[in-house]
């Protein structure tokens, strides 16, 4: 009988609960003030913890760039492109652009990182030292490479990104002048997809050792600024989902929002158990073809290209893991920093494709982009999973309200249909 198999959402969970515990005994247990020389705390713990940290930053570059290039090698495609892409472009990057918003309004409410000190916890110094001020300008002239090798040698990542674009572009352009480049990428593509599976296969181990040390260190104090960083993700998620997208549906297409989200709801819970935008793509667009009326000319171009270019529940996170981690290590940030912060994860959830626990890989860039410490992810790496079957669920639903108001827009959305009582 074949054994069944643990999910990897489970082993995550398991280690969160079993680090936790196992922590709060070593707070507890070892001697106040010895924690700091404790072998297995320091030690052990720290070096698992830490490598799994490296392997997660080892992915991002590479990843992203990858990609970036293969995202926009897609949106380059012009022919393809025409106006439903341009319209299409606009609404993901703008509802992009608006769920940061909403998420970093939301963590400066709740103040999640606030009552909790981890400045106590030895970070790699150099990130925190190179937290320095930039002002607006410098920060808009610091997009531009310079020197792309070295950009991708020092993983700055806001050039890498724009070079990635500029050479997906182009690549597109060029068509099979340069097959063979695209082909690369492609396939490069699919190796950093099959790194960072395998990586995320480590999560349980990696959590385990992070956890444990953050509750070896603070022990209980963890425990409400972890829940309130949970609940902001969550009730940004939800101004995101139904709030905002369901006014833009209302705005743009005058549809009912509550019909939209009743026969949309199938699909999101999809997302939710598999946390995974790709996966739930052909439910996403059979669902919008039969109960929503928007023709498959549309569909089958918006939600793929949505599932890998726009996730807005993933910035979200990462909005809300910024104001976390920012307050956590007493960090201030500065608008200029927040402006960041938003190009960032706007930018970064162009490059990440629907796969679980992406969002994670690129949080470090968005953190290294405005100097946080990425141990703060071991601490929120936990109780990721949960949050990202939840915005993944969120992200398939943007894909759809943009789909729908383009398909809208260009006289491919049928009205009849959505108001049919039958489906
Ligand atoms: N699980 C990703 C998705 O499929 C989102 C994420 O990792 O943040 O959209």
């Amino acid at each position: 009988k074949e054994k069944k198999k643990i999910g990897l959402t489970t082993k995550i969970f398991i280690a969160l609960l079993a680090g936790a515990v196992f922590g709060i005994i070593l707070c507890y247990a070892v001697p106040s003030g010895h924690i700091k020389d404790d072998i297995i705390v320091e030690g052990v713990l720290y070096v698992v913890g830490q490598g799994f940290i490296k392997l997660m930053k080892m992915l991002v570059v590479p990843l992203v760039f990858c990609s970036l290039v293969c995202g926009s090698m897609s949106i380059g495609d012009t022919k393809k492109l025409g106006t439903v892409g341009a319209r299409t472009l606009i609404f993901y990057l703008a509802t992009t652009a608006l769920a940061v918003t909403v998420a970093l309004s939301v963590g400066n409410l709740i103040n999640p990182g606030v009552g909790l000190d981890m400045s106590t916890i030895k970070t790699n110094a150099a990130s925190v030292e190179t937290m320095k001020a930039t002002s607006l300008t410098d920060t808009l002239l610091n997009i531009i490479p310079d020197n792309p090798i070295n950009s991708l040698a020092s993983g700055e990542m806001l050039q890498i990104i724009v070079f990635a674009l500029i050479i997906g572009v182009i690549l597109a352009k060029l068509g099979e002048r340069a097959e063979t480049v695209a082909n690369f990428f492609s396939q490069f593509n699919d190796i950093m997809m099959e790194m960072t599976m395998m990586i995320m296969a480590l999560a349980p181990i990696g959590v385990f050792c992070l956890i444990s040390r953050t509750f070896a260190n603070i022990g209980f104090s963890a425990f409400v600024p972890l829940a309130k960083y949970m609940i902001g993700v969550l009730i940004a998620l939800a101004i995101q989902c139904f709030g905002v997208y369901q006014i833009l549906l209302k705005i743009f297409t005058g549809l009912n929002p509550l019909k939209f989200i009743k026969k949309f709801f199938p699909v999101m819970a999809f997302a939710f158990s598999t946390a995974t935008s790709n996966a739930t793509i052909p439910l996403s667009i059979d669902t919008l073809t039969k109960k929503v009326g928007v023709s498959k000319k549309i569909s089958s171009f918006t939600i793929p290209l949505g599932a890998t270019i726009n996730m807005d529940g993933t910035s979200i996170m990462q909005g809300v893991a910024v104001v976390f981690a920012a307050q956590a290590f007493g960090i201030h940030l500065s608008m200029t920093d927040y402006i960041t912060v938003i190009g960032t994860a706007t930018l970064a959830s162009i490059g990440t494709a629907g796969v679980p626990s992406v969002g994670l890989v690129t949080l470090t860039m968005v953190f290294n982009s405005v100097g946080l410490p990425v141990e703060a992810i071991g601490l929120i790496m936990g109780i990721d999973r949960i949050l990202d079957m939840t915005r993944t669920a969120v992200n398939i639903t943007g894909d759809a309200v943009c789909t729908t108001i383009v398909a809208h827009q260009n006289k491919a959305l049928d009205k009849n249909v959505f108001y049919a009582e039958e489906n």
